[in-house]
C-alpha cells in the first residue's frame, strides 16, 4: 500500500519549519513509541541537521516498555538525545525538561562568557501528525494552550507557547513525506491514525493487524477475541472474529468491514494492551 497523503496545508507547514529553523535552538522530535523507527522523518532530519535534536518517544503509555528502553538505548547509540514520554498523564515531563537545559547549556555559557543576557531556549516541536505534539507542549506547560485531537491534521500553523520566563516553544503542523513508499510502514502509520483515513483502505490494514498479532500476540485471538480455533488465513480469521463480536449484516453474514473498524479503534486506544509495531533491526 504507497500512501500518498501530502496535503496543501503539509506543503506550506514544511516551508515555515525550514524558516523557522534558525530561529530555534533545539528541534524536539516527537516519535510514536509504538513505531519510532517508521515515524522517523529524513526530511526533517536532514533540515535540522544542524540544530540539536532531542528525540521524544511519545505514547509510551501503548507501547511495550521493554521495547521502548531498547529504541532509546539506539537512539542514544546515534549520539541523540531520546527521552520516553506520556503526554497524557505528563509522565516525562521531568526527564525531557532536564534534557532541554541540558542541550542548551552550552549555548548558555557562551552567552554568559561573552556578558550577554541569557535569553530564554527556543524550541520547535516537529513529528508526523496526531503523533501528541499539541498534548505534549500542554503537558509541559501544564495547561492545553494548543489545540488537540484524535485525528491527524489538528494543528494547521505554527504556533508559538511560552512554556516558562526562559523557554518558548513553537508547535508545528505533523509532517509527513510526499509520498510513503514502503508498503509495510504506509500500512503502520495507517494503523497508528498518523495519516488521513482517505488515503487507506480499513481492510487491509486490520489484515496486516491480524498478521502482526498472530506473530506477536497470538494470546490475544483466544483471550480477547474469544476466538476457539484460529484460522490459518487472516481473512478467514477476520470473519470468525466478526461472528464472535455479533458483527452481522442482514442475513446473518459476517461484517468484516465493521470488526476492521472496531480492531483498529482497539489497537489505537490500547485496548489490545501495550504493543510495538517496529522491531529494531
Ligand atoms: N495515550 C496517549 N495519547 C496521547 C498522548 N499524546 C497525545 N495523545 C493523543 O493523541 C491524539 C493527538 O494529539 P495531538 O496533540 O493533537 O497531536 P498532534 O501531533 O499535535 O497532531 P497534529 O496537530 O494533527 O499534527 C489526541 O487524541 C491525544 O489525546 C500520549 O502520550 N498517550
Ligand atoms: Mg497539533
Amino acid at each position: 500500500m504507497t500512501i500518498n497523503w501530502y496535503p496543501g496545508h503539509m506543503v506550506k507547514a514544511r516551508r515555515e519549519i525550514e524558516a523557522s529553523l534558525k530561529l530555534v535552538d533545539i528541534v524536539v522530535m516527537l516519535l510514536d513509541a509504538r513505531a519510532p523507527l517508521s515515524c522517523r522523518n529524513p526530511d526533517l532530519e536532514q533540515l535540522a541537521r544542524h540544530k540539536k535534536i532531542i528525540m521524544v518517544l511519545n505514547k509510551s503509555d501503548l507501547a511495550e516498555a521493554a521495547a521502548t528502553r531498547s529504541f532509546l538505548k539506539h537512539l542514544r547509540q546515534e549520539g541523540l538525545l531520546a527521552v520516553a514520554m506520556d503526554s497524557l498523564k505528563g509522565q516525562g515531563v521531568r526527564q525531557v525538561m532536564d534534557t532541554i537545559y541540558q542541550a542548551f547549556e552550552s549555548q548558555r555559557q557562551d552567552m554568559l562568557r561573552r556578558g550577554r543576557r541569557v535569553r530564554p531556549v527556543r524550541l520547535m516541536v516537529t513529528g508526523v501528525p496526531n503523533v501528541g505534539k499539541s498534548t505534549f507542549l500542554n503537558s509541559l506547560v501544564g495547561q492545553k494552550m494548543a489545540r488537540t485531537g484524535a485525528r491527524p491534521g489538528v494543528t494547521r500553523g505554527k504556533q508559538w507557547i511560552r512554556v516558562r520566563d526562559d523557554m518558548e516553544i513553537m508547535d508545528t503542523p505533523g509532517l509527513l513525506w510526499p509520498k510513503i513508499e514502503s508498503e509495510e510502514q504506509g500500512l503502520k502509520l495507517a494503523l497508528l491514525n498518523i495519516v488521513g483515513e482517505n488515503a487507506y483502505d480499513e481492510y487491509e490494514v486490520a489484515l496486516y493487524l491480524l498478521r502482526f498479532l498472530r506473530k506477536q500476540a497470538p494470546q490475544l485471538f483466544t483471550e480477547y477475541y474469544k476466538l476457539k480455533q484460529v484460522a490459518e488465513d487472516e481473512e478467514e480469521l477476520l470473519k470468525d472474529i466478526a461472528c464472535q463480536r455479533g458483527h452481522l449484516v442482514k442475513g446473518g453474514q459476517p461484517d468484516p468491514e465493521k470488526t476492521a473498524r472496531q480492531m483498529i479503534s482497539d489497537f489505537r486506544t490500547g485496548n489490545l494492551g501495550c504493543l510495538t509495531l517496529d522491531q529494531l533491526p
